[in-house]
Parts: structure tokens; C-alpha cells; sequence
């Protein structure tokens, strides 16, 4: 029979169609599956809310509390700097409480299994609200209620498609007001906003607003957070070793990181310059760094440490191509963390300089018609030496750097092609050392050391790359097995926070590889005065690579053997279901110094 008169059996494309919305066979399957639970959270075999008590445990010494005590004059009294911990002695006996959830900043693996663990811990006899499209969908008052039948669509699926996400800033008195507003009209007792650390900061400045006289009773609304971010730059020593989302994005990244390593002595002829999300810190970087073992791999907190120029990091890279062509390696991975350039000395002046004048001007500027227009407007407010830096910089990235900034009046790091901006550089240094070798040569600081037959192997050899940004593959995935379990047990922590009538806590869990013990950090001991954009501001810090931990002192002890020789590992996918053992992220477990990588948190539980 040809195959024009054949037809299709109807049967597989009913089967098939149902696939749609969040039902592919893959998804039905991921849905079934049991999480662990925290014991807190167990009791007569069923899920249940825990309650509160103090915790031995303290944060890091805060030096501004003062100055947060006087911007939080309600909510620091109550909260301080005092960490509470889940308390199966005085579960919360609550009814027909109202408490709302939004996913604010970038999706991230695991924000599905919050909402679930919300829901769980609220149980059938309260409501959960879900706020459509994050913080704007607040101000506009777009709630809705999540059923339980709500779960079998949610649970251990990625992405934050359920409820959408936005990076709106809840700032000023008219959205305070808004805010106010939607509470009272929807009857909403908590608020639990789902986000990173500008996110978790505006929970804070939220929590205070709110605290009192927002029903007719007098009563306020509670605002929790979660730490959600795949970047994992909000962490807080033991009691918060890492944000979720960070644990999938790194597996995913470093899946495909591993299968280009392996492609590369295949094929043996590309150098793979890979860019991998994370807008400041390089978490990502190391982590998927030590899950791959690439040639070269910046940690941009360590490159401004030694305070290295753009030029140098091109010095960098041209030595090590070089050193490998000298061998026969013509090929190699070069992993670029997202935020490099920002950690560059001249470049983060700069950077800062546009973000201040951008944000001063921002009215004029959005008057000028013309990109050279507002080049001469911006150029007659920077430095000098800025100017100059700029004028050296490739047309293209010139212009990517006076794109328009977040609403948090951030640069948006992953519009600029640093990967490209590299391979551009390297290339013309490379021709350089090519034309005439005889300077680089040598046994100097600054020098390659190589023979004879080496230099002459480097000269003849070709430099052909590839550029990849990896980001947005790694956000949405399906939670790996310890984001699946960690969230779940997040959104159980945050739900009994709201049961238990508290305000002004960040949901955490710590003790990972030993049963996890579920946390409540209060927002304001987690809170600091930095510079931004011009001015004091009160924010979490973003927890940045410790170039003295644990993780980046081990990855510095094993690089230059990775530079050198033609090694790599190819790690292959993440985890969804199967044994927990070998599961936590590296760079979590080095740090958090775990005997392995098991994790550990409670039983395997049906959730639906
Ligand atoms: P969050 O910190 O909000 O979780 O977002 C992190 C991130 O994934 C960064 O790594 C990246 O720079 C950014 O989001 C990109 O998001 P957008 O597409 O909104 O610019």
C-alpha cells in the first residue's frame, strides 16, 4: 500500500491530542510519583500542618539591624533576628483562613510542588488563592481558587504556567495601597510571594505595610516567602544552603554541557564557548564546572577579586588554546557565567555609571528618537574613561549595554552576548600571537611555556568556534528529584507559617542529607543596606561564590589539570524518580560540608 492511502488510526490521535496542556505521557507519569516528607509534617500517616518554635540556630551577624529595626518598626519587633523552627507539638487547629501565592522574577523547577505543599498544608479546610501573573496580578487583583483536583495537573511539573509570573515591583504608596485594596476586598488573612532575593526583600517592605488595619477588624495580612532562583544567590549559610530551581537548571545545563564535551573529541574541531544563566552570582558556573570538568570555567567572583580587565580574561583563554593546540587538543569548553562582565572592574564601573544615568535621565531618554541620539545624551554624563571602554567595545555590544534596564533598574545580563563579545576578542589575539609567537613564549607569569614543535603545532593550527547561551532550557524542566522533594516541603514550611499566624518569615530548609529540619528566617535579619543606583536601599543580599569555600577551593585544586588535559564528564539527565542517593548539588554538599550527596528529607509519601 502506498502511504497515500493510508490513513491515520484514530484511536492513537485521540490518545495523542490528550497529550496537550500538561497531560504528555512524560507529565502523567511525573505526577504519580511520591515525594519526601518531613516527618514535621507527617502525623497518623497523613500530611499535616507543624507548628513553630524558637530555634537555637542564628544568622550571620547582621550589621544593620539597627537601621532595619527603624525601617520596620512593627515587623522587627516581632521577628528580629530570631529564627523559628517546625514544631510538631503545637500544630496549627485552623479554619477558613484565606492565603493567597504569587510567583514573582524568573520561573524556576519546583514552584508547581509549593503551590501543592501550600494547598496540603492548608488542607480542605481553607482556601488557597492563586494570583494570576505575579505581583501585577496582585495590583489588579487577579485571584482565583486552586482545588485540590488542581493538583493532579501541578504536581512535579516545571514551570510556573499555573498561576504565570511577572517582575513588576511592588514599590510606591499607590501600589502599597493596591495591594491593601485586593486584601481586604478578597478577603485574603496571608500573602506568600514565591521569588528571589529583590522578590523576598519586597515581602519584607510588604509584611510591614500590611501588618495591622487592613481588615475592619484591625487585623493585617502575613506575608511569607519562598527562595526560589536557579541562579542560588539566595542562600544563608546552614540554615538556607540553596534556593530552589537552582538544582534542575544545573542538571539540565549540565546534561547539555556534557554532550558537547563529549562532541568535542569526536568531532575535534570546535572550541564551545558557553554562556550559562545566572545574573550575578556564579553558582551555576561552578556548579555545572564540577559536574562537567571543562577546559576553562570563569567564576566572575573570583575574576574581580583579582581584579582581572577584559583583555586579561582573553589573555587567559588565548594561553590555554594555545597550550591544548601545542598538544594536538584543537578543541575545548569554555563555560562564561552570565553576569561576567559586571564583575569586571572597568566594566562594572561602567555598567554602574549607565544604570545611574539611565535611571536619573529615564524620562528624557525615552524622548530621544534615535539610538545615536541617546548615546551623546548618555556619553556627556559618563566618565571618561567609560567613554573610552565603550568606544573599544564591538559595535554591537556597545549597544546591547544601553538596552532598557528591569524594572528593578538592573542591566539584563542575559540580552548581552558575552559569549560572542570573547570570540571576537580571542580570535584577534590569537592571529596576533600567530603572526609572531616569539613574545608569548616563555616561562614568565604571562607566558606559555611550550616547545619548539608545540609553538610551531599552535601556529599552524585552526581556531573554529561555536557560542551557546544556555538559560531558558534549564528554568522550566520538570524538578529533578531533590527540587521535586525540597519544594514540596518548602510549600508545606510556608502554608503552616500561614496556619500559625506568622509574618515577615522566609519558609527554609536546612539540614539537607539528614532529614531536613523546616525553618522560618526572618526576613528582617536577612536584611542589609546596600548602594544602589545612587542611594541607600534595604535589601537581602545576594549570596555570592565564597572564593574561600569549600566548593571553589576544590574546583581551584583540579582546574589546571582540566585545562590541560582532555578530560570531561558527561553526566547525562537529571533524576526524576528513583533512589535519592548521589543527588544534591555538588557545590551545596562541598559546602555544606555533607559526608555524600545523598539527600535526605523524610519519607516517600502518595501526595495524589
Ligand atoms: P530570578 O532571580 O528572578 O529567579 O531570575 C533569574 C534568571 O533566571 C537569571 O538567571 C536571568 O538573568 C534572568 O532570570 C533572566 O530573566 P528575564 O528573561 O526575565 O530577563
Amino acid at each position: 500500500m502506498s502511504s497515500s492511502t493510508k490513513t491515520a488510526n484514530p484511536d492513537l490521535i485521540r490518545v495523542w491530542e490528550e497529550t496537550e496542556k500538561n497531560r504528555s505521557l512524560f507529565e502523567r507519569e511525573v505526577r504519580n510519583l511520591p515525594l519526601p516528607v518531613k516527618k514535621a509534617f507527617i502525623e497518623n500517616k497523613k500530611i499535616a500542618p507543624a507548628g513553630f518554635k524558637p530555634s537555637e540556630e542564628k544568622l550571620a551577624e547582621n550589621r544593620d539591624l539597627n537601621r532595619v529595626a527603624e525601617a520596620f518598626p512593627k515587623l522587627y519587633p516581632q521577628t528580629g533576628d530570631r529564627v523559628l523552627k517546625a514544631d510538631i507539638a503545637n500544630r496549627p487547629l485552623v479554619s477558613g483562613k484565606r492565603v493567597a501565592v504569587l510567583f514573582s522574577g524568573g520561573p524556576a523547577a519546583g514552584g508547581h510542588n509549593v503551590l501543592a505543599g501550600l494547598k496540603k498544608a492548608l488542607g480542605p479546610d481553607n482556601v488557597l488563592l492563586g494570583v494570576k501573573h505575579g505581583p501585577k496580578g496582585l495590583l489588579g487583583g487577579s485571584l482565583f481558587e486552586i482545588k485540590e483536583e488542581d493538583l493532579n495537573r501541578l504536581l512535579n511539573t516545571g514551570g510556573f504556567d499555573f498561576l504565570g509570573t511577572d517582575r513588576t515591583k511592588i514599590k510606591n504608596h499607590g501600589q502599597f495601597k493596591l495591594v491593601k485594596a485586593v486584601c481586604r476586598d478578597q478577603r485574603v488573612d496571608a500573602l506568600v510571594i514565591i521569588g528571589g532575593d529583590d522578590s523576598n526583600t519586597n515581602a519584607a517592605v510588604l509584611a510591614e505595610y500590611l501588618f495591622e488595619n487592613v481588615h475592619a477588624d484591625g487585623r493585617g495580612v502575613q506575608v511569607l516567602g519562598v527562595p526560589k532562583t536557579i541562579d542560588g544567590d539566595l542562600q544563608e549559610g546552614a540554615l538556607l544552603p540553596i534556593s530552589f530551581g537552582f538544582d534542575t537548571a544545573t542538571k539540565i545545563y549540565s546534561e547539555l554541557v556534557g554532550n558537547i564535551l563529549q562532541d568535542t573529541p569526536s568531532s575535534r574541531k570546535y572550541w564551545h564557548f558557553i554562556k550559562l544563566m545566572g545574573r550575578s552570582a556564579s553558582h551555576v558556573a561552578l556548579e555545572v564546572a564540577l559536574q562537567t570538568k571543562p577546559a576553562i570555567a570563569f567564576i566572575s567572583e573570583e575574576l574581580e577579586e583579582k581584579k582581572l580587565s577584559l583583555h586579561q580574561i582573553v589573555d587567559i583563554i588565548c594561553r590555554s588554546v594555545a597550550r591544548r593546540a601545542g598538544r594536538g587538543i584543537n578543541y575545548g569548553v569554555i563555560l562564561i557565567p552570565e553576569g561576567l562582565i559586571e564583575f569586571i572592574p572597568e566594566m562594572k564601573i561602567l555598567i554602574k555609571e549607565l544604570n545611574e544615568v539611565m535611571a536619573d535621565s529615564a524620562r528624557l531618554l525615552s524622548e530621544l528618537n534615535t539610538m545615536a541620539e541617546k548615546k551623546d545624551f548618555i556619553y556627556g554624563k559618563i566618565s571618561a574613561e567609560s567613554v573610552k571602554l565603550m568606544a573599544s567595545l564591538p559595535h554591537e555590544f556597545e549597544n546591547m549595554l544601553l538596552l532598557d534596564r528591569d524594572s528593578h533598574g538592573n542591566l539584563q545580563v542575559s540580552q548581552i552576548p558575552t559569549e560572542k563579545l570573547l570570540i571576537e576578542m580571542v580570535n584577534i589575539r590569537l592571529h596576533e600571537m600567530k603572526v609572531n609567537p616569539a613574545p608569548f613564549i616563555g616561562q614568565a607569569e604571562e607566558q606559555i611555556d611550550l616547545a619548539p614543535e608545540e609553538v610551531e603545532r599552535f601556529v599552524k593550527s585552526r581556531f573554529a568556534t561555536n557560542s551557546h547561551f544556555f538559560g531558558y532550557e534549564g528554568r522550566c524542566g520538570a524538578p529533578s528529584r531533590f527540587d521535586a522533594a525540597y519544594t514540596f516541603n518548602l510549600g508545606l514550611t510556608a502554608g503552616s507559617l500561614a496556619l500559625a499566624g506568622k509574618t515577615g518569615y522566609m519558609a527554609a530548609i536546612s539540614a539537607l542529607d539528614c532529614g531536613g529540619e523546616a525553618l522560618a528566617l526572618p526576613l528582617t535579619g536577612l536584611i542589609h543596606v546596600e548602594r544602589r543606583h545612587g542611594r541607600d536601599e534595604m535589601v537581602i543580599e545576594k549570596a555570592l561564590v565564597e572564593t574561600d569555600s569549600p566548593a571553589f577551593k576544590y574546583f581551584l585544586s583540579v582546574r589546571e589539570r582540566w585545562a590541560g588535559e582532555d578530560c570531561f564528564s558527561s553526566p547525562g539527565p537529571r533524576q526524576l524518580w528513583g533512589p535519592v542517593a548521589g543527588q544534591l548539588p555538588i557545590t551545596v554538599a562541598l559546602n555544606q560540608g555533607c559526608a555524600g550527596l545523598d539527600f535526605d528529607l523524610g519519607e516517600e509519601t502518595r501526595i495524589i
